[in-house]
């Protein structure tokens, strides 16, 4: 089960890798901080990734709220750290993603934001939810 779950984590990394994530219309729903901690990221080189982690606890996802330069991809390292949560998932519409959240797995999720703006993301069923903001 839990290798089963790996081996689809890991192809669907692959996938979301080698496709690159859509760059949609940069999105319109400013999810809220509830003033939860904040987390930024700051440039390596031009191009790199700004690395982020999340992890999802019974506050939610913490940090709720990111913040990234632009211009460079992101990758979100969420980790679902409780076995009772509705957010066995992470969802980023505005990049078509839905990636399952295995209990204690490091998933990454690389986007690759348009421009400025404001991107959700947020459990399945969209409750749990969290912003990532690129300024
Ligand atoms: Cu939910």
């Amino acid at each position: 089960m839990n290798l089963r779950i790996l081996a689809f984590t890991s192809l669907a990394a692959m996938a979301l890798a080698s496709t690159g994530a859509l760059a949609l219309e940069p999105g319109q729903q400013a999810g809220e901080g509830r003033g939860r901690p904040r987390a930024s990221a700051k440039a390596g080189a031009p191009g790199r990734a700004a690395v982020v982690e999340v992890r999802v606890t019974k506050e939610g996802f913490e940090p709720a709220e990111v913040t990234v330069e632009r211009g460079r991809p992101v990758k979100l390292v969420v980790t679902r750290t409780l076995d009772r949560t509705c957010a066995t998932e992470i969802v980023m519409k505005d990049f078509g993603v839905n990636r399952p959240l295995p209990l204690q797995v490091p998933v990454e999720v690389v986007v690759n934001p348009p421009g400025p703006g404001t991107y959700r993301f947020a459990c399945g069923m969209d409750m749990i939810a969290g912003v990532l903001r690129v300024r």
